[in-house]
């Protein structure tokens, strides 16, 4: 066994020490913060990602450097395993504690800690991918990964600017190249040529989709649509909007997904460009979330969320395998979480298994795995659809016995290449959206009738202490602090068609309260009236109480 090159990690990392004041936390969405306080954690995630490369015999690792839809100004880190999925649980802690030790000596500490309890041979190769968003302090930071791979000896090859699941792609494409699992040339172009090619076959024969407004947040997803585009020819018009990657400031400003579902209406940049009946929809800072909108006859605003593209996804997938003639074999489930419309979930479970699982994509990932066909979104608007190896040789192997079912099996095969099933993806979900419109001849309108969206509201408190707050049934239900719940079981009560829970955030240090009821008005009040106990309860400053709306 070699060992670790420990004067090489020495020099390398005493011109990336870490800021004595901060401490770092692998969250649900990797290391993600303030952008001017990342290098030394960016540094260690470059020796990190070499090393779990190597633990895993040398199969390429992704890291990607984004934060997403957070503000410009922030910035982050996540770790891609090589089927192209999120890091493994056990080493979002070695990432933690790697992250937060507070010199060299305690880092070369740690690192030799972390070979001897993940029992990693040093002397396989280490092998990574890596790719960053357009943020402006994304060179610097992708400096300091590649003085972490430097320090460590990793073969490393650069993805450059790119979206995140464009990243997801590349990790597994290069791990299954060859194999009877090969995912796609691993390449940019492969990707865009997979995608572009299923789209292309799945709408042959139908009308020709009215061109589609992309509100790219100003980030990244600019340029990937932009190169998609010239992919999909005519095949899908697309307008593209909020394209401005080089202005400091603009990134997800006024724009992009979170924008969209948080404020529930239209970015203000599009207000003359939408015309009332046609398509758009926003794409996030790296593109991995996707919503969709469109304004009536009365120029009134519809959002169309993660919710809404799962229910349209999840009942043509069901219709196709029925029309297949797979029922039988293949079973059809949507994950969600506690932040799904109950509107959708009840629309969903009238037609099929629904499971509601706790926040972050990796629950969400990993609940689908267990269906035939597992169709997951978060209400946010990042999903995707799985399909089981067992499904995708089910389908091949398959022989139709009428023309219907040979149609709607090949749609079937065409979807498992339409769709990135390693992560949510925008663009993807974006031509799925597109065939399945398509397909049924829907408008946005017709789309949205599928069910009524349930008023709600969204709101934070600050509280001292966020880690008070514990959960059980999928975060539906607080455990602590004790009594609070059944306080907010006895307002709920209160409200028709009322519904609330509270969780701490996963990435922010604020504490979640989310209601619905059947007006709005009653959905605002439960949620400040819910948000008011809960900063009753933990204690905090009573000038500062959400107590602006409440009656
Ligand atoms: P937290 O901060 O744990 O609520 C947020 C989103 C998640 C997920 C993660 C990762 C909401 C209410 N929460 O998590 O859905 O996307 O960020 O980015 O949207
Ligand atoms: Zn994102």
């Amino acid at each position: 066994m070699s060992n670790l090159p420990i004067e090489n990690i020495r020099s390398f990392s005493d011109a990336h020490p870490k800021p004595s004041a901060l401490h770092f936390q692998y969250g649900t969405a990797g290391f993600r913060t303030l952008g001017s306080t990342l290098d030394s954690v960016i540094f260690r995630v470059g020796i990190l990602a070499g090393l779990r490369s190597k633990r895993l015999d040398g199969r390429t690792i992704g890291v990607m450097v984004t934060a997403s839809h957070n503000p410009e100004e922030d910035n982050g880190v996540k770790l891609v395993d090589p089927r192209g999925e999120m890091l493994e649980a056990s080493w979002e802690a070695h990432a933690t504690v790697v992250a937060n030790a507070p010199t060299t000596d305690a880092l070369l500490e740690a690192l030799d800690a972390l070979v001897k309890t993940a029992k990693i041979d040093l002397s396989k190769p280490a092998r990574v991918v890596y790719a960053r968003d357009t943020r402006p302090s994304g060179p610097a930071l992708i400096s300091a990964l590649e003085d972490g791979f430097k320090a460590l000896g990793v073969e490393a090859r650069d993805g450059g600017v790119t979206t995140t699941p464009i990243l997801h792609y590349l990790v597994k494409a290069i791990n299954t190249k060859g194999t009877k699992e090969s995912y796609g040339e691993d390449s940019e172009d492969g990707y865009y040529t997979k995608l572009s090619g299923a789209f292309k076959k799945l709408i042959a024969g139908k009308t020709k989709p009215d061109p589609l407004i992309i509100d790219c947040a100003n980030g990244v997803g600019a340029s990937a649509a932009a190169k998609l585009a010239t992919y999909l020819g005519d095949s899908l018009p697309l307008i593209l909007e909020n394209t401005d990657i080089t202005t400091p400031g603009v990134l997800n400003h006024a724009c992009g997904a979170d924008y969209v579902k948080t404020q529930q209406k239209l970015p203000p940049s599009l207000i003359d460009r939408l015309q009332p009946g046609q398509r758009a929809c926003s794409l996030d800072g790296d593109a991995d979330r996707l919503m969709y909108y469109y304004l009536d006859e009365r120029g009134q605003f519809h959002m169309l969320d993660g919710d809404k593209i799962a229910a349209l996804v999840a009942a043509f997938i069901v219709e196709l395998v029925k029309l297949a003639g797979l029922e039988s074999d293949v079973k059809v489930g949507v994950v969600q979480t506690a932040y799904a419309n109950g509107a959708s979930t009840k629309y969903l479970a009238e037609r099929l298994p629904v499971k509601c699982v706790p926040t972050g994509v990796k629950h969400l990932h990993h609940a689908a795995e267990h269906y035939d066909i597992g169709v997951y979104f978060e209400a946010n608007g990042h999903g995707t659809v799985l399909f089981s190896q067992q499904t995708q040789e089910t389908f091949a192997k398959y022989e139709p016995s009428t023309p219907a079912q040979s149609t709607a099996l090949n749609h079937l095969i065409n979807l498992t290449q339409l769709i990135n099933q390693t992560v949510g993806d925008a663009l993807s979900d974006m031509l799925l959206v597109e065939v399945v419109l398509t397909h049924k001849s829907y408008a946005g309108a017709e789309w949205n009738s599928l069910y009524a969206d349930l008023p709600n509201r969204l709101v934070k408190v600050v509280v001292s202490d966020r880690n008070t707050f514990k959960t059980e049934d999928a975060e539906r239900r607080l455990v602590s602090p004790p009594g609070l719940q059944a306080k907010i079981n006895e307002l709920v009560l209160r409200y028709e068609g009322g519904r609330s829970f509270v969780r701490p955030s996963g990435t922010e240090d604020v504490v979640r309260v989310y209601a619905e009821a059947a007006l709005k008005s009653q959905a605002d009040e439960l949620a400040f009236r819910v948000a008011g106990l809960v900063y009753d309860e933990a204690g905090g400053d009573p000038s500062k109480r959400p107590s602006e709306f409440l009656p």
